[in-house]
C-alpha cells in the first residue's frame, strides 16, 4: 500500500505538469524552442524519481519532465532552460527544454544530454561500469546515499542505511531502434551491470507508429540477451 503523503505528492505533481504543458501551448510565441512534454508519461516518471537517492544516476530523455519535478527541480528552473535564459542552471540555455545535466549531493547525478535521441545510452552504460569497477575494488570512491540523513556518503562497504548506487536509463520506444542503444543493452546483459533501462512506450516516434518503424517491443527485444 503506497503511502498517503506520497499519493498526494504524485498528484500534485501531475497537476503541475499538466498545468506547465496548458502554459507552453497557450504560449507557442514565446515558447518557440522545441519542447516535449510529459503528459501521459507522469506516474511511471514521478515513481521513478521517488525512487531514486543522491549517489544515483539518472539520464532522463527530453520527455523526462515529470521525472525532474519529482527529483525537485523546480517549474521555474525547468522553464529557464525553456525560454533559453543564461541563468538556466542546466546549460545557461545553450540545450533544448528537458535536457538537464546536474551534480549535488541533494539529488541524484545527471550527465549532459544530447539532442540525439538514444545518445545517452552509451555512457550512461558506461557510468554502470564504473560503479562494477568501484565496488569490485571496494573502491572508498564509490558513493552511497546515507538514508538517515538522506546526504552523501563513503565507505569500504554498502549496508541497510547505506545502499549501493543504481543508474537509470531512461528512453523512449522509437530510440531502441537504434544501434547503440543495442550496444548498451548488450553490454550491461553481459556484464550485469547495475543499470534499469526505463523506456517509455507511446507508440510513437515522433509521426511514426511503431508499426512503422520495429518488429517487437523493447521487452520482446531484451528477451533475446
Ligand atoms: C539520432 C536522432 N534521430 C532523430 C531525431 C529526431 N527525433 C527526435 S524525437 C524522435 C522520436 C523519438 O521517439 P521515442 O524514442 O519513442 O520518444 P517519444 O518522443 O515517443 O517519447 C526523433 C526521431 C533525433 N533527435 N536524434
Ligand atoms: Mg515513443
Amino acid at each position: 500500500m503506497i503511502d498517503t503523503d506520497i499519493l498526494l505528492r504524485a498528484y500534485r505533481l501531475m497537476c503541475t505538469a499538466k498545468a506547465m504543458a496548458g502554459t507552453y501551448e497557450d504560449n507557442r510565441p514565446i515558447c518557440k524552442y522545441v519542447h516535449s512534454t510529459s503528459r501521459g508519461h507522469e506516474a511511471i516518471q514521478l515513481a521513478t524519481a521517488f525512487h531514486l537517492l543522491p549517489c544515483d544516476y539518472v539520464s532522463p530523455y527530453y520527455r523526462d519532465e515529470s521525472l525532474l519535478l519529482g527529483l525537485g527541480f523546480s517549474p521555474y528552473e525547468l522553464m529557464l532552460q525553456l525560454l533559453a535564459k543564461g541563468n538556466d542552471i542546466f546549460t545557461g540555455g545553450r540545450e533544448y527544454y528537458s535536457h538537464p545535466n546536474y551534480r549535488g549531493a541533494d539529488k541524484p547525478n545527471i550527465i549532459h544530454q544530447s539532442s540525439a535521441t538514444g545518445m545517452q545510452a552509451i555512457p550512461t552504460t558506461g557510468i554502470a561500469q564504473g560503479i562494477k569497477y568501484l565496488e569490485k575494488i571496494n573502491s572508498p570512491l564509490l558513493n552511497k546515499t546515507d538514508i538517515n540523513n538522506t546526504g552523501i556518503a563513503t565507505g569500504q562497504l554498502p549496508t541497510a542505511n547505506c545502499p549501493l548506487p543504481i543508474v537509470i536509463c531512461s528512453l523512449g520506444d522509437a530510440s531502441v531502434t537504434e544501434g547503440e542503444v543495442s550496444e548498451s543493452f548488450q553490454f550491461a546483459a553481459l556484464h550485469q551491470l547495475p543499470i534499469i533501462y526505463l523506456v517509455q512506450d507511446n507508440g510513437w516516434g515522433i509521426s511514426v507508429t511503431s508499426e512503422e518503424a520495429r518488429t517487437c517491443n523493447a521487452n520482446e527485444m531484451v528477451k533475446g540477451f
